[in-house]
Protein backbone atom coordinates (compact mmCIF):
# COMPACT_ATOMS: atom_id res chain seq x y z
CA UNK A 1 0.00 0.00 0.00
CA UNK A 2 1.20 3.36 -0.75
CA UNK A 3 -1.46 5.43 0.19
CA UNK A 4 0.47 6.71 2.91
CA UNK A 5 3.72 7.69 3.35
CA UNK A 6 6.34 9.27 5.91
CA UNK A 7 9.18 11.18 5.56
CA UNK A 8 12.46 9.14 7.04
CA UNK A 9 12.81 11.34 9.57
CA UNK A 10 9.38 10.97 10.67
CA UNK A 11 9.75 7.28 10.56
CA UNK A 12 12.62 7.42 12.24
CA UNK A 13 11.10 9.19 15.05
CA UNK A 14 7.89 7.32 15.36
CA UNK A 15 9.88 3.78 15.61
CA UNK A 16 12.13 5.68 18.15
CA UNK A 17 9.19 6.89 20.55
CA UNK A 18 10.65 10.84 19.50
CA UNK A 19 8.37 13.55 20.39
CA UNK A 20 6.62 14.55 16.90
CA UNK A 21 4.58 17.36 16.23
CA UNK A 22 2.16 17.18 13.08
CA UNK A 23 1.41 20.61 10.74
CA UNK A 24 -1.87 21.47 9.04
CA UNK A 25 -1.45 22.55 4.67
CA UNK A 26 -4.37 24.34 4.90
CA UNK A 27 -2.86 27.32 6.42
CA UNK A 28 -0.14 26.83 3.70
CA UNK A 29 -2.56 27.13 0.37
CA UNK A 30 -5.77 28.79 1.94
CA UNK A 31 -4.73 30.61 5.11
CA UNK A 32 -1.41 32.57 3.93
CA UNK A 33 -0.34 34.22 0.75
CA UNK A 34 2.85 33.53 -1.10
CA UNK A 35 5.83 33.76 -0.38
CA UNK A 36 4.73 34.58 3.28
CA UNK A 37 3.01 30.73 3.57
CA UNK A 38 6.47 29.13 2.37
CA UNK A 39 8.52 31.65 4.81
CA UNK A 40 5.94 30.60 7.75
CA UNK A 41 5.74 26.98 7.34
CA UNK A 42 10.09 26.83 7.40
CA UNK A 43 9.98 28.75 10.23
CA UNK A 44 7.09 26.35 11.74
CA UNK A 45 9.29 23.58 11.45
CA UNK A 46 12.58 24.75 12.78
CA UNK A 47 11.02 26.02 16.02
CA UNK A 48 9.54 22.52 16.53
CA UNK A 49 13.38 21.05 15.77
CA UNK A 50 15.03 23.41 17.78
CA UNK A 51 12.43 23.17 20.79
CA UNK A 52 14.03 18.87 20.23
CA UNK A 53 10.74 17.96 18.64
CA UNK A 54 10.17 16.34 14.58
CA UNK A 55 7.79 18.47 12.45
CA UNK A 56 5.64 16.14 10.47
CA UNK A 57 3.65 18.48 8.05
CA UNK A 58 0.52 16.61 6.73
CA UNK A 59 -0.18 16.76 3.22
CA UNK A 60 -2.14 14.82 0.31
CA UNK A 61 0.18 14.52 -2.89
CA UNK A 62 -0.96 12.69 -5.99
CA UNK A 63 -3.53 10.43 -4.43
CA UNK A 64 -0.83 9.84 -1.17
CA UNK A 65 -0.88 10.76 1.79
CA UNK A 66 1.99 12.40 2.99
CA UNK A 67 2.98 12.30 6.76
CA UNK A 68 6.42 14.62 6.67
CA UNK A 69 6.93 16.83 3.72
CA UNK A 70 10.61 17.04 1.66
CA UNK A 71 11.66 20.71 1.31
CA UNK A 72 10.87 20.12 -2.58
CA UNK A 73 7.47 19.28 -1.70
CA UNK A 74 6.53 22.04 0.99
CA UNK A 75 7.79 24.46 -1.83
CA UNK A 76 5.61 22.88 -4.80
CA UNK A 77 2.72 22.81 -2.29
CA UNK A 78 3.01 26.75 -1.25
CA UNK A 79 3.57 27.70 -4.71
CA UNK A 80 1.12 25.41 -5.95
CA UNK A 81 -2.20 27.18 -7.20
CA UNK A 82 -6.35 25.85 -6.84
CA UNK A 83 -5.31 23.47 -4.54
CA UNK A 84 -7.83 21.11 -3.11
CA UNK A 85 -8.86 22.08 0.69
CA UNK A 86 -9.09 18.44 2.42
CA UNK A 87 -11.54 18.28 5.34
CA UNK A 88 -12.63 14.78 6.57
CA UNK A 89 -15.01 14.33 3.96
CA UNK A 90 -12.27 14.88 1.06
CA UNK A 91 -10.07 12.92 2.10
CA UNK A 92 -10.53 9.06 1.19
CA UNK A 93 -12.25 10.88 -2.57
CA UNK A 94 -9.05 12.85 -3.02
CA UNK A 95 -6.61 10.03 -2.67
CA UNK A 96 -8.67 7.68 -4.80
CA UNK A 97 -8.60 10.39 -7.54
CA UNK A 98 -4.78 10.55 -6.88
CA UNK A 99 -5.46 14.24 -6.48
CA UNK A 100 -3.32 16.93 -4.47
CA UNK A 101 -5.02 18.83 -1.10
CA UNK A 102 -4.06 20.40 1.78
CA UNK A 103 -5.32 18.99 5.03
CA UNK A 104 -7.28 21.44 7.44
CA UNK A 105 -7.58 20.57 11.05
CA UNK A 106 -10.12 18.03 10.71
CA UNK A 107 -7.97 15.96 8.52
CA UNK A 108 -4.56 16.56 9.47
CA UNK A 109 -5.61 15.02 12.64
CA UNK A 110 -7.32 11.57 11.03
CA UNK A 111 -3.68 11.70 9.64
CA UNK A 112 -1.95 12.30 12.83
CA UNK A 113 -4.17 9.44 14.93
CA UNK A 114 -3.15 7.09 12.00
CA UNK A 115 0.61 7.89 12.31
CA UNK A 116 0.74 7.45 15.91
CA UNK A 117 1.26 11.38 16.39
CA UNK A 118 -0.34 13.16 19.79
CA UNK A 119 0.60 15.89 18.75
CA UNK A 120 -0.47 19.08 16.44
CA UNK A 121 0.17 22.80 16.24
CA UNK A 122 -2.05 25.32 14.08
CA UNK A 123 -2.99 29.00 14.25
CA UNK A 124 -6.87 29.20 14.94
CA UNK A 125 -9.16 26.37 14.37
CA UNK A 126 -12.43 26.54 12.30
CA UNK A 127 -15.77 26.62 14.45
CA UNK A 128 -19.62 28.32 14.54
CA UNK A 129 -19.03 31.14 12.03
CA UNK A 130 -21.69 34.10 12.74
CA UNK A 131 -24.94 33.89 11.50
CA UNK A 132 -24.91 30.08 11.72
CA UNK A 133 -28.74 29.87 13.21
CA UNK A 134 -29.11 30.53 9.51
CA UNK A 135 -26.44 29.48 7.46
CA UNK A 136 -25.68 26.23 9.65
CA UNK A 137 -21.85 26.71 8.96
CA UNK A 138 -20.00 25.05 11.59
CA UNK A 139 -16.80 23.46 10.87
CA UNK A 140 -15.97 19.74 10.65
CA UNK A 141 -12.54 20.77 13.30
CA UNK A 142 -15.25 20.41 15.92
CA UNK A 143 -16.59 17.39 15.31
CA UNK A 144 -13.20 15.97 14.85
CA UNK A 145 -11.90 17.44 18.20
CA UNK A 146 -14.95 15.26 19.82
CA UNK A 147 -13.82 11.76 18.11
CA UNK A 148 -9.82 12.03 17.20
CA UNK A 149 -7.54 11.52 20.42
CA UNK A 150 -4.89 14.31 19.37
CA UNK A 151 -3.91 17.59 21.04
CA UNK A 152 -4.39 20.31 19.16
CA UNK A 153 -2.77 23.61 19.99
CA UNK A 154 -4.11 26.53 18.84
CA UNK A 155 -4.34 30.30 19.82
CA UNK A 156 -8.30 30.30 20.61
CA UNK A 157 -10.40 31.05 17.79
CA UNK A 158 -10.94 33.86 15.57
CA UNK A 159 -13.43 36.77 15.68
CA UNK A 160 -14.50 35.63 12.02
CA UNK A 161 -16.30 33.11 14.31
CA UNK A 162 -19.12 33.12 16.66
CA UNK A 163 -17.17 32.36 20.42
CA UNK A 164 -19.65 31.65 22.38
CA UNK A 165 -21.63 29.32 19.94
CA UNK A 166 -18.09 27.97 19.01
CA UNK A 167 -17.20 27.16 22.74
CA UNK A 168 -21.35 26.03 24.09
CA UNK A 169 -20.78 22.97 20.69
CA UNK A 170 -17.49 22.27 22.33
CA UNK A 171 -18.71 21.72 25.20
CA UNK A 172 -22.08 19.84 24.14
CA UNK A 173 -19.00 17.49 22.11
CA UNK A 174 -17.29 16.60 25.39
CA UNK A 175 -14.07 18.55 24.05
CA UNK A 176 -11.50 20.27 26.86
CA UNK A 177 -11.18 23.55 25.82
CA UNK A 178 -7.77 24.42 28.09
CA UNK A 179 -6.26 27.99 28.15
CA UNK A 180 -2.64 27.86 28.11
CA UNK A 181 -1.92 30.01 31.47
CA UNK A 182 -4.41 31.71 32.10
CA UNK A 183 -8.01 31.76 33.16
CA UNK A 184 -9.89 33.88 30.06
CA UNK A 185 -10.54 32.06 26.31
CA UNK A 186 -8.11 34.10 23.61
CA UNK A 187 -9.21 35.21 20.98
CA UNK A 188 -6.16 34.91 18.09
CA UNK A 189 -5.57 38.34 17.69
CA UNK A 190 -6.08 39.19 21.52
CA UNK A 191 -4.80 37.72 24.47
CA UNK A 192 -7.71 37.09 26.22
CA UNK A 193 -11.56 37.73 25.19
CA UNK A 194 -14.69 38.21 27.70
CA UNK A 195 -15.09 34.58 27.77
CA UNK A 196 -13.64 32.66 30.62
CA UNK A 197 -11.87 29.54 29.29
CA UNK A 198 -13.86 26.29 30.53
CA UNK A 199 -10.23 24.86 31.93
CA UNK A 200 -6.88 26.04 32.54
CA UNK A 201 -3.27 24.01 32.79
CA UNK A 202 -0.17 26.20 33.16
CA UNK A 203 2.71 23.50 32.00
CA UNK A 204 3.70 21.37 29.34
CA UNK A 205 3.78 18.62 31.44
CA UNK A 206 0.00 19.05 32.72
CA UNK A 207 -1.35 18.89 29.48
CA UNK A 208 0.87 15.85 28.27
CA UNK A 209 -0.70 13.99 31.46
CA UNK A 210 -4.24 14.91 30.76
CA UNK A 211 -3.82 13.77 27.35
CA UNK A 212 -2.53 10.48 28.68
CA UNK A 213 -5.44 10.28 31.11
CA UNK A 214 -7.77 10.36 28.29
CA UNK A 215 -5.94 7.40 26.81
CA UNK A 216 -6.55 5.55 30.30
CA UNK A 217 -10.24 6.79 30.21
CA UNK A 218 -10.52 5.02 26.40
CA UNK A 219 -12.19 8.79 25.64
CA UNK A 220 -12.16 8.98 22.01
CA UNK A 221 -11.49 12.36 21.54
CA UNK A 222 -8.76 15.22 22.03
CA UNK A 223 -7.78 18.26 23.47
CA UNK A 224 -7.91 21.52 22.31
CA UNK A 225 -5.49 23.89 23.84
CA UNK A 226 -5.72 27.70 23.69
CA UNK A 227 -2.28 29.67 23.49
CA UNK A 228 -2.39 33.14 24.03
CA UNK A 229 -0.94 35.16 20.96
CA UNK A 230 2.78 36.61 22.27
CA UNK A 231 1.78 40.18 23.85
CA UNK A 232 4.08 42.23 21.22
CA UNK A 233 2.02 40.82 18.38
CA UNK A 234 -1.60 41.47 19.37
CA UNK A 235 -4.32 43.84 17.80
CA UNK A 236 -6.63 45.74 19.50
CA UNK A 237 -10.46 44.40 19.75
CA UNK A 238 -11.03 48.02 18.57
CA UNK A 239 -9.48 47.87 15.26
CA UNK A 240 -10.10 44.10 14.09
CA UNK A 241 -13.43 44.10 15.33
CA UNK A 242 -14.66 46.56 12.30
CA UNK A 243 -12.80 44.98 9.80
CA UNK A 244 -14.17 41.40 11.02
CA UNK A 245 -17.68 43.09 10.15
CA UNK A 246 -17.10 44.53 6.86
CA UNK A 247 -15.11 40.89 5.23
CA UNK A 248 -17.81 39.08 7.44
CA UNK A 249 -20.46 41.56 5.23
CA UNK A 250 -18.64 40.91 1.99
CA UNK A 251 -18.87 37.25 2.54
CA UNK A 252 -22.71 37.59 2.36
CA UNK A 253 -23.22 39.81 -0.20
CA UNK A 254 -20.99 37.34 -2.54
CA UNK A 255 -22.72 34.43 -1.98
CA UNK A 256 -19.27 32.96 -0.45
CA UNK A 257 -20.47 29.69 0.86
CA UNK A 258 -19.24 26.52 2.70
CA UNK A 259 -15.42 25.86 2.34
CA UNK A 260 -14.29 29.10 0.95
CA UNK A 261 -16.00 30.97 3.64
CA UNK A 262 -12.70 30.63 5.92
CA UNK A 263 -10.67 31.42 2.94
CA UNK A 264 -12.24 34.58 1.89
CA UNK A 265 -12.20 36.31 5.07
CA UNK A 266 -8.82 35.51 6.15
CA UNK A 267 -7.31 36.98 2.86
CA UNK A 268 -10.00 39.91 3.13
CA UNK A 269 -8.41 40.68 6.79
CA UNK A 270 -5.04 40.84 5.28
CA UNK A 271 -5.78 43.09 2.82
CA UNK A 272 -8.02 45.26 5.09
CA UNK A 273 -5.30 45.06 8.00
CA UNK A 274 -2.25 45.85 5.37
CA UNK A 275 -1.15 42.69 6.07
CA UNK A 276 -0.58 43.22 9.79
CA UNK A 277 -3.52 40.08 10.70
CA UNK A 278 -0.64 38.22 8.58
CA UNK A 279 2.17 39.23 11.01
CA UNK A 280 0.20 38.38 14.17
CA UNK A 281 -1.17 34.88 12.44
CA UNK A 282 3.23 34.36 12.07
CA UNK A 283 3.77 35.39 15.69
CA UNK A 284 1.24 33.01 17.30
CA UNK A 285 1.90 30.14 14.96
CA UNK A 286 5.72 29.92 15.96
CA UNK A 287 4.59 30.05 19.54
CA UNK A 288 2.04 27.49 19.28
CA UNK A 289 4.50 25.24 17.63
CA UNK A 290 6.96 25.72 20.47
CA UNK A 291 4.28 24.87 23.07
CA UNK A 292 3.14 21.96 21.07
CA UNK A 293 7.15 20.47 20.66
CA UNK A 294 7.04 21.42 24.83
CA UNK A 295 3.72 18.83 25.20
CA UNK A 296 4.74 16.51 22.99
CA UNK A 297 8.10 15.70 24.34
CA UNK A 298 6.62 15.55 28.03
CA UNK A 299 4.03 13.03 26.06
CA UNK A 300 6.92 10.97 25.10
CA UNK A 301 8.83 10.89 28.25
CA UNK A 302 6.11 9.19 29.17
CA UNK A 303 5.08 6.59 26.81
CA UNK A 304 7.54 3.47 25.55
CA UNK A 305 8.93 3.46 21.93
CA UNK A 306 6.51 1.79 19.87
CA UNK A 307 9.62 -0.44 17.63
N1 LIG B 1 -8.67 29.49 10.87
C1 LIG B 1 -7.57 30.28 10.75
N2 LIG B 1 -6.66 29.98 9.79
C2 LIG B 1 -6.79 28.89 8.97
C3 LIG B 1 -7.95 28.05 9.13
C4 LIG B 1 -8.84 28.40 10.09
O1 LIG B 1 -7.43 31.24 11.49
O2 LIG B 1 -5.93 28.65 8.10
C5 LIG B 1 -8.09 26.82 8.27
C6 LIG B 1 -7.71 25.55 9.07
O3 LIG B 1 -7.14 24.61 8.17
C7 LIG B 1 -9.05 25.02 9.55
C8 LIG B 1 -9.92 25.37 8.37
O4 LIG B 1 -9.07 23.65 9.84
O5 LIG B 1 -9.47 26.66 7.94
C9 LIG B 1 -11.39 25.43 8.74
O6 LIG B 1 -12.13 25.56 7.59
P1 LIG B 1 -13.74 25.37 7.66
O7 LIG B 1 -14.21 26.52 8.49
O8 LIG B 1 -14.17 25.42 6.23
O9 LIG B 1 -13.96 24.02 8.31
MN1 LIG C 1 -17.56 25.77 7.14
Amino acid sequence: MTDITFSPEVSTALAEGAPLVALESTIITHGMPWPDNLSTARKVEATVRKAGAIPATIAVLNGTLHVGLSETELEALAKAKDVAKLSRADLAVCMARGGTGATTVAATMIAARLAGIATFATGGIGGVHRGAEHSFDISADLHELAQTPVTVVCAGAKAILDLPKTLEVLETLGVPVIAYGQDSFPAFWSRTSPLPAPLRLDTPAAIAQAHLARTALALPGGQLVANPIPATAEIPPEEIDPIIAQATAEAAEKNITGKAVTPFLLDRLFDLTGGRSLTANIALVLNNAALASAIATEIAKRQPARA
